[in-house]
């Protein structure tokens, strides 16, 4: 008896609707979706399930930052990375959000279910307070000490030190992130979800536990430690109610993971499938992850459904880390590359970077994101080996057959490097390991151009037209059986070289095993193309620069705020050298040449004086006429764009736009401020 195949579900981690994608969110979604496609050309049919995360304080904090709601910014990214990935070619089933009605019914009935299990307890819990702002702080509300390594954290993690998740009242030293005051703690009911009591169960699960080595190995070692209750509610507003509780929300790692299942609710619902099918019967569940939340998904997550009685995930795929042009990534340092501004709005094609993520290390290790590596990987691998094989045999059938797909036999050995490089491309899929997939793959393309180097079809066409044809055949097959193989990885380009061959269907639709079949004699080629298309030097080197530019100016901004906060004192006598003055602006006008500067003349009471300020981005010469400012009228005189500076104007420097300042009641010009 076979035993029937399981249903396979394929997740990724949910990206917080908080910011938009940058390369390092696709180094995870990248590969999930290759994955995907590639158990498709094995015969299978998954579904893959994502969604955005649009709980927790960082989101609350931010939207408050910015003068928004949660709600307007959660769309807000919602749409881009719902854009993102479509552009992108991931092609999820069901993109959902973590804020949608079904998330919350899952999520509640979830845990309820483990109440009523004895699962999850109340208990007093010590808790920063804030009693300027009034409010208990959650997680991000509050920064203080870690109490394991005494690094600088936050509340519910230290991600400077040690990495460790920190539970509520865990954090040492609080301070409130809102308004700077130094928190106090207070005891409140909260509710515990009893993980220590999952510990022998976790180890065997564990043991069990398909993926990559990374993920479970971290995961056991933690375990093997010791487990600590965890807790699971918030004091926010901003989330899953608890239920039977009205001012506390589920916290975001409770309903994030389950966004997993009502997302597959939502898919069924649309897609005339069945939820349970994948979460209440045996199935095959793959979540793919960044390396950073192993302990979420290895730990809490399996003791969840566990409790909960749900399907528990057969396979935790962690991604390693990004890095950009060899330094480690961050966004606030500027080491970032933006999916849409940098990469997708520059014109690249969205397959070339998902050669390049797939490629470029294994898929547990560091990458390494950088330019010039970028341009290497397109000129050499794709155009250089790939494109040219591909296109020297469909441009050589064009010419000498006249576009059709000649007779001939398929050589032997040209069968058993196919064969090769489809055993090696699904071992890799199996081990999860794209890089493995895509040099098989590559080593085909390579063989491919020796093939026809070395046959010389050019001669043959003169001297052996049958072997000719039959060269160019296993040309063709060569290319069709590439196509094949690299379209998980490369969906449209590959589709482009599927319509150049004149196959019918689309490459998507192929599986690996038609790899080896080849085009029948007689088939209508397309129209040659070139698939890829060099990259010159200097496109390189205008993206390197952008990036560049960025880090820059961020560290002239810090540089320029250290400076402020090292000031050092100056004495009363030497503030006196200052001759400060209320001024009246006579007349303004731009300086020919600068889109900055503003020549100004004003009455300093006892002289006109000339001044050039640079505030023309922000401030119109008619609006400055009349106008009474402030004027450090003995500073050394200095030309700017050759007109002479005899003063300088006073404003408060705000990022990149000039605030002017003035008196507070009417003065006469020349009035001193002291
Ligand atoms: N929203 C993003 C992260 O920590 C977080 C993932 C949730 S997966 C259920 O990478
Ligand atoms: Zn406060």
């Amino acid at each position: 008896m076979t035993s029937p195949e399981l249903p396979i579900l394929v997740t990724c981690g949910l990206p917080y609707a908080n910011g938009p994608c940058h390369i390092g969110h696709l180094r995870t979604y990248v590969p999930a979706d290759i994955y995907v496609r590639g158990l498709k050309k094995l015969g299978k049919d998954p579904i893959f399930i994502c969604g955005s995360d649009s709980h927790g304080t960082p989101i609350v904090v931010n939207a408050e930052e910015r003068g928004t709601t949660p709600t307007e910014l959660v769309t807000r990214y919602h749409d881009h990375f719902d854009d993102v990935f479509r552009r992108m070619g991931v092609e999820f089933d069901y993109f959902g959000n973590t804020e949608d009605p079904s998330n919350h019914i899952r999520t509640q009935s979830i845990v309820r279910t483990l109440m009523d299990e004895g699962h999850v307890y109340p208990q007093e819990i010590r808790l920063a307070y804030c009693s300027s702002c009034d409010r208990f702080l959650p997680d991000r509300y509050v920064e203080g000490t870690c109490p394991y390594c005494k690094s600088p954290a936050r509340g519910d993690e230290c991600d400077q030190g040690c990495g460790r998740h920190l539970e509520p009242g865990e954090i040492e030293e609080p301070v409130c992130k809102v308004c700077g005051s130094e928190a106090e703690y207070r005891t409140q009911k909260h509710y515990f979800f009893r993980l220590s009591a999952f510990s022998d169960f976790l180890i065997g699960y564990l043991e069990g536990l398909g993926g990559t080595s990374n993920a479970r190995n971290y995961a056991l070692e933690w375990v093997k430690q010791e487990l600590k209750d965890w807790c699971i509610t918030r004091n926010l507003d901003w989330g899953v109610k608890f239920p039977g509780s009205e001012d506390l929300v589920v916290y975001v790692w409770v309903d994030a993971p389950i966004g997993y299942i009502s997302f597959t609710e939502e898919w069924a619902r649309r897609a005339n499938g069945d939820w349970e099918r994948y979460w209440r019967k045996p199935s095959r569940i793959v979540h793919f992850i960044g390396g950073d939340i192993v302990y979420h998904h290895c730990i809490f997550w399996p003791a969840m459904l566990k409790g909960a009685g749900y399907t528990l995930p057969s396979a935790v795929v962690a991604s390693g880390m990004l890095k950009i042009d060899n330094k480690t990534f961050s966004k606030s340092r500027g080491y970032v590359v933006w999916v849409i501004d940098d990469y997708l709005e520059k014109g690249l094609h969205p397959d070339l970077l998902r050669y390049y993520l797939a490629s470029y290390t294994s898929h547990t290790k560091e990458l390494n994101f950088s330019w010039s590596v970028f341009g290497e990987k397109v000129n050499g691998e794709l155009v250089g080996a790939l494109g040219n094989f591909v296109n020297r045999a469909v441009t050589f059938t064009t010419k000498n057959f006249d576009r059709s797909v000649p007779d001939g036999d398929i050589d032997p050995e040209v069968t058993t490097k196919i064969e090769a490089t489809l055993v090696e491309v699904k071992e890799a899929l199996a081990e999860y390991e794209f890089k493995k997939m895509v040099d098989g793959a590559m080593s085909l393309a390579d063989y491919g151009n020796t093939y026809f180097q070395s046959n010389e079809p050019w001669k043959l066409a003169k001297s052996d037209r049958a072997r000719c044809g039959a060269v160019l055949r296993n040309c063709l097959l060569i290319a069709k059986a590439l196509a094949i193989v690299l379209q998980p990885v490369m969906p449209e380009k590959m589709e482009s070289a599927w319509r150049q061959l004149g196959l019918p269907g689309t490459a998507a639709e192929a599986l690996f095993e038609d790899g080896l079949v080849a085009i029948e004699a007689g088939r209508k080629l397309g129209a040659p193309e070139h698939i890829f298309s060099k990259m010159d030097e200097s496109m390189v080197s205008d993206l390197d620069e952008i990036f560049r530019a960025r880090i820059a100016a961020i560290e002239e901004k810090k540089g320029k705020k250290k400076g402020e906060e090292k000031m050092s004192t100056i004495t009363f006598e030497e503030f006196k050298r200052l001759d400060i003055r209320i001024g009246e602006v006579l007349t303004a006008e731009r300086i020919k040449g600068s889109d900055k500067l503003l020549r100004l003349i004003v009455d300093i009471g006892s002289e006109e004086r000339q001044i050039v300020a640079g505030i023309a981005m922000t401030h119109s010469p008619e609006d400055l006429v009349g106008r009474r400012i402030v004027v450090l009228a003995n500073l050394e005189p200095a030309k700017l764009f050759g007109v002479e500076s005899q003063g300088m104007l006073l404003a408060a420097d705000l990022d990149d736009s000039a605030v002017l300042l003035g008196p507070e009641k009417a003065v006469p010009q020349g009035t001193r401020i002291r």
